[in-house]
């Protein structure tokens, strides 16, 4: 059997966990990570990657979350990645699904895109089936996100309009502003913690053998 999940890097000693930013487009997702990037700085592994499409920016970086702990005796590594929105680029946002670990919805909270989270939560349920893979197994945080914007008078669906829309499951949300920095890095913490917590129940809980584990280096 072939896990679907975390890398292991034995020569490193390294864990390498893959955190999935998905949601409709323009909803935050690239933006929210480029704020984690600028604060996480020193923890930052690797450079930004930046995928650019005509219309879209999708990107991937990985940090050493160091103070929250270990997987079995290994260093946890964690990648975070984005999913570009559009219709057009439905394979990629499945190829980006693969083997993840976490999943941070950012919803965009305004009223007008209600139909456009609900669309892409299911989209996220489709790709994840196609996968093998169910939203209710994977750890997952929301971000209801550009609350900011509230205050210029833009109508903001309301927290209950946006739990009932899309959080089935009653995981932890967080209400966040890109533009003005807060809520995301809560969020983030938050899903290092669970998905760190799932990747080790896995490993402890399955008898790893070596074809399970994609080993590098
Ligand atoms: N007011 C406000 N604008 C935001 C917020 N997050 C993102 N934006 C803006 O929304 C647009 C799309 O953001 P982007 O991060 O590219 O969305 P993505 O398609 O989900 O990656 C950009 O113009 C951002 O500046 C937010 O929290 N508040
Ligand atoms: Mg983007």
């Amino acid at each position: 059997m072939m896990l679907n999940m975390a890398v292991i890097n034995l020569r490193d000693k390294q864990i390498q966990c893959k955190i999935v930013y998905y949601g409709p487009g323009k909803s935050g997702k690239t933006s929210s990570l480029i704020y984690i990037y600028n604060i996480l700085q020193s923890k930052v592994k690797s450079k930004m990657v930046v995928i650019k499409t005509e219309e879209e920016r999708t990107l991937f970086f990985d940090f050493f979350p160091l103070d929250l702990g270990k997987i079995m005796d290994f260093d946890v590594r964690i990648q975070l990645y984005t999913v570009p929105g559009q219709i057009m680029y439905a394979s990629t946002r499945r190829l980006i699904l693969k083997g993840v670990d976490g999943i941070v919805f950012v919803a965009d909270s305004q009223i007008e895109k209600r139909r456009e989270n609900i669309e892409s939560i299911k989209d996220l349920e489709e790709n994840l089936k196609s996968g093998r893979l169910f939203l209710k197994d994977i750890p997952l945080v929301f971000q209801y996100n550009k609350r900011d914007l509230g205050k210029q008078g833009v109508t903001l669906l309301s927290v209950q309009d946006l739990q009932w829309d899309l959080n089935r499951f009653n995981v932890p949300y967080f209400l966040t502003s890109a533009v003005e920095g807060y809520g995301i890095t809560n969020a983030l913490r938050t899903i290092s913690k669970l998905t760190i917590q799932y990747v080790n129940s896995r490993f402890t809980r399955s008898k790893v053998t070596r074809e399970d584990i994609h080993v590098r280096g």
